[in-house]
């Protein structure tokens, strides 16, 4: 049996000769093919891509995580999105293995980790006098609007009385609290404070009148 050869193209000469001597040569071609494609086998354990206050995330160089062998060679593994990329959402990472001739492919999905809570800004205090004496002042202040880079944000009042309202003597705390679809919650709170700043009444609810003997 003859040398194992690499895969390539190699010239074979082969000479001849009769019982006279005379000598014939043949010349002829070997061409040593790789057909076994790469071997590539991806993670198990999923990779996690956290998401940007945009929701963007750049994609990293995965190539690591991959396996790839071959018994020949294994050229190249490329991976798609390309790193650097910056992607958004769910989407499906490729890698590509090639020995120069053949080519596997493995895949996994990923979808981007949000872990960033709504931004949500309450506003200042509300400090209200009583000035009617009535024992409650109306109080309004615009409701504040929650941001998150993700989309949809599920948002509620959790304690206090609603902007408008008649607020009693005293202090009361306003809660809001805006939550992402990924669960990431944000709350705020102020306060809102009615003085009563008048002085009581006295009022005789009954009188005695008293005669000396
Ligand atoms: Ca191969
Ligand atoms: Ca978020």
């Amino acid at each position: 049996m003859g040398p194992w050869l690499a895969p390539g193209h190699y010239q074979v000469r082969e000479r001849h000769k009769d019982e006279s001597l005379n000598e014939a040569f043949c010349i002829w071609e070997v061409v040593v093919l790789d057909t076994v494609a790469p071997g590539l086998n991806c993670p198990t354990t999923l990779p996690v891509l956290h998401a940007s206050s945009s929701c963007t995330a750049v994609m990293p160089d995965w190539t690591g995580l991959v396996t790839a062998a071959d018994a020949c060679s294994v050229l190249d593994v490329v991976q798609d999105p390309l790193p650097g990329t910056v992607v958004t959402g769910s989407f499906t990472v490729t890698f590509t293995a090639t020995d120069g001739v053949s080519t596997t492919a493995c895949s996994f999905p990923i979808a981007l980790v949000d872990t960033i809570a709504p931004t949500l800004a309450c506003p200042t205090n509300k400090n209200r006098n009583d000035l009617n004496n009535d024992c409650a002042q109306p109080v309004l202040w615009p409701i504040p609007i929650p941001v998150d880079g993700c989309g949809a944000v599920a948002f509620t009042q959790t304690d206090g009385l609603p902007s408008g309202s008649l607020f009693p003597i005293g202090t009361d705390t306003i809660v809001y609290m805006a939550m992402d679809a990924a669960g990431n919650t944000s709350t705020c709170s102020f306060t809102v404070t009615v003085w009563d700043i008048s002085p009581p009444s006295v009022i005789a609810l009954y009188s005695t009148h008293w005669k000396s003997p």
